[in-house]
């Protein structure tokens, strides 16, 4: 088989960058190990920036996020059982949407089963071959056969466990990394949201989100030791655990129920440089991660896909050489700004057991200042809405 431009996976990242090169005339094969139903199944972000709205309505998957989107003009953040609004709009005149990433993906797969492009599920042992030559190829397994599909680049979309960045020599490869001490317990549960914003908080017991999918779909979360296993919670426990450190008008109005998902997710801040390899590009996860206290993750992976979307079509249609050699640099640049962002926020509003009375404190102060200094919140509603690109 023969394609333009072959990706390499089929989650977000893969499926938007499929969708905006299909529109340009360019031909995609998407290969993905897993099946669309697992794929639809992850319950994963549900915070969008305007930019993210913006790619995902030129790819023509803008209809039912502009009717179904919840649009949030600020946020609520509480401190010890204080809480306080940070106004988005006020400061930025921008707002993010909430749309879980799991409609995102199914917009974007019903968009392509339209343009009856070929995405390939159940692909095994995916592997990109000769990138740093001009006729690279990926080989690859489909009930027991094996593939191979030629192409003039392959882009690894395939999330942080996936094997394009690893196909790329360590020597090559700069990694930079935090892992955080704790984790994200989270629940999805059919009933109403506590508050009509989220409300990040920070407690001596530990960080909690509230957050939601829509008006009958809740997303909770608290942090926990990376020593807990979901087992070890039940709904009860959750729950409990939640009321406790969210504000206690907040936790007189929670309206719990059996929880419907129930996930741990490890933290960690982590980013590969660069993002190509000859004619490999890196997108999304497969590249960096950052811990979703910022509700950047998916953001990130649009903001790639625009980069690198923008570059293929410079080399396509206009033969500009050297388009595609500014990819990584350009990418990283709002990578890091990001992952900045994100390690502020993690930092700010979990606990840390290790830095103690004094760190709790000072935790305490930067919130107190950020609730005081318009200077301050222009910051954070500058970032939590989206760095320009
Ligand atoms: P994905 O979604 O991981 O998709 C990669 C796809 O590649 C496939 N794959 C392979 N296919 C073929 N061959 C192989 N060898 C393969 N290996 C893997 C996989 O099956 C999969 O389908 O990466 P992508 O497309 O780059 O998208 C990234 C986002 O999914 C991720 O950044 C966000 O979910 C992060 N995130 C959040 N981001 C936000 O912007 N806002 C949020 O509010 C937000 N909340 C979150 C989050 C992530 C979380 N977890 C669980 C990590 C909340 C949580 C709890
Ligand atoms: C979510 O709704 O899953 C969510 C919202 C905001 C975050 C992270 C996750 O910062």
């Amino acid at each position: 088989m023969r394609t333009q431009v072959c990706i390499i996976g089929g989650g977000p990242s893969g499926l938007l960058l499929g969708q905006l090169l299909h529109q340009a005339n360019i031909d995609t094969v998407i290969l993905e190990r897993q099946s669309r139903e697992h794929v639809l199944g992850r319950i994963r972000a549900g915070v969008l920036e305007e930019g993210t709205c913006r790619m995902l309505e030129r790819a023509g998957v803008g209809d039912r996020l502009k009717t179904e989107g919840f649009i949030h003009d600020g946020t609520m953040i509480a401190s010890n059982g204080h809480q306080f609004r940070l106004d988005f709009k006020a400061h930025t005149q921008k707002h993010v949407t909430v749309y879980g990433q799991t409609e995102v993906t199914r917009d974007l797969y019903e968009a392509r089963d339209q343009t009856g492009a070929k995405i390939l599920h159940h692909a095994q042992d995916v592997l990109p071959h000769d990138v740093t030559l001009n006729t690279p190829y990926v080989t690859y397994k489909l009930k027991g056969q094996n593939h191979r599909i030629d192409c003039d680049f392959v882009i690894g979309c395939d999330g942080f466990h996936g094997i394009s960045r690893q196909s790329i020599p360590s020597t090559l490869r700069k990694e930079f990394e935090r892992i955080y001490p704790f984790g994200w317990l989270g629940v999805l549960s059919e009933t109403p949201p506590v508050s009509h914003e989220l409300i990040y908080a920070n407690h001596p017991r530990g960080f909690a989100l509230c957050s939601m999918r829509n008006e009958n779909l809740s997303r909770y979360y608290v942090q926990t030791p990376l020593s807990e296993r979901v087992d070890d919670w039940s709904d009860a426990r959750f729950w409990d655990e939640l009321k406790r450190r969210i504000p206690e008008a907040a936790a007189d109005q929670l309206i719990t129920g059996p929880s419907i998902e129930k996930s741990l997710a490890r933290l960690r801040s982590f980013i590969s440089e660069p993002m190509q390899w000859g004619r490999l590009f890196l997108v999304g996860d497969a590249s960096h991660i950052v811990p979703p206290t910022g509700a950047k993750g998916l953001n990130l992976a649009v903001s790639d896909v625009h980069y690198l979307t923008e570059a293929l079509l410079q080399h396509y249609q206009e033969g500009d050489p050297n388009a595609l050699e500014t990819y990584s640099k350009k990418a990283l640049a709002r990578v890091w700004k990001a992952s900045r962002f994100s390690w502020w926020m993690t930092s700010t509003l979990h606990h840390f057991p290790e830095h103690g009375g004094f760190g709790q404190k000072i935790q305490e102060a930067e919130l107190a200042y950020l609730e005081q200094s318009p200077a301050a919140q222009k910051a954070l509603a500058e970032n939590y809405v989206g760095l320009p690109y």
